[in-house]
């Protein structure tokens, strides 16, 4: 049978291409993303493909999340897969130096967001028993590096809750995993660096991990049998040992 799927922040990056691979294995589509126009041509594009629902909201916003996700028509109301995508870095700077509104956004985003929507989401899946939830935590989840300080804080806060999801959803037979990737090229450093040249020197000098590379690895996740669960995935590109180490030709 198709399945449903629901990706936040499929506007860009990883879950744009994530959008893109879906639909090519023919995957039903709910598109989150705040950027109305880019979700209004995603729809145009992969409605050749599949069937595709989008939805307008900001994730910080609880209640805009639970209305929009109320508002499903009847053929997308049985969500299968939730990708909780939406995210991003704000500065990187020290802890003593560190904006407020930046901690605000990351935690509210990438912590809150991510919690909002799955809360929306869940009680179908609990009530059918079974479902998919992949959160796309990063390898900042796994490691804290000079000046990461709040956004790896975020990213271990959401593998904490991974592994929390997939402990008290497990009577329900709800698969829960992780997929965290390192440097993947994006508009995530225009995102952190807002715009500030930096931005585009951050993926010199190496070949960084492409979002497509990441959206096959979060479509083999969802297309594994019904007794495996791909709990968790750490990827770099090949130049990337660490989050401090990429070997790097300039
Ligand atoms: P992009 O900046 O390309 O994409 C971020 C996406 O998140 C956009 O679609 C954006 O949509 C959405 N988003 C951001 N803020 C909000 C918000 N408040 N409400 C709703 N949607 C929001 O970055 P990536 O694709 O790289 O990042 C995707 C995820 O991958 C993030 O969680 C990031 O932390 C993680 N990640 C990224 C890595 C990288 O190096 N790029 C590495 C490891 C993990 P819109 O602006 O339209 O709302
Ligand atoms: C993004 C990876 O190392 O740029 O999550 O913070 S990193």
């Amino acid at each position: 049978m198709k399945k449903t799927a629901l990706i936040t922040g499929a506007t860009s990056g990883i879950g744009y291409a994530t959008a893109f691979e879906f639909a090519k294995h023919n995957i039903n589509l709910i598109l989150c993303g705040r950027r109305l126009e880019r979700l209004e041509t995603l729809q145009k594009d992969l409605s050749k493909l599949t069937n595709v629902h989008i939805l307008n909201f900001d994730v910080r916003n609880k209640e805009a999340a639970f209305s929009a996700i109320e508002s499903l028509p009847e053929g997308f109301k049985a969500i299968d897969i939730l990708i909780n995508n939406a995210g991003n870095a704000h500065g990187l700077d020290p802890i003593n130096e560190g904006s407020i509104d930046d901690w605000d956004a990351m935690m509210d985003i990438n912590v809150k967001g991510l919690l909002y929507v799955s809360k929306a989401v869940i009680p179908g899946m609990t009530e059918r028993k079974s479902g998919h939830i992949i959160n796309i935590g990063s390898s900042a989840g796994k490691e804290v590096y000079p000046n990461g300080n709040v956004y790896c804080g975020s990213k271990h806060a959401v593998l904490a809750i991974t592994e929390g999801m997939r402990i008290d959803l497990n009577p329900f037979g709800i698969k829960v995993g992780a997929v965290n990737p390192g440097m993947v090229e994006t508009e995530f450093s225009k995102i952190r660096f807002k715009g500030d040249k930096i931005a585009d020197s951050v993926y010199q000098g190496f070949k960084a991990l492409q979002a497509e590379d990441v959206a096959e690895v979060i479509y083999f996740a969802v297309s594994r049998p019904p007794h495996v669960n791909i709990a968790d995935v750490l990827m770099f590109c090949t130049a990337q040992a660490s989050s401090t180490i990429v070997n790097k030709e300039i």
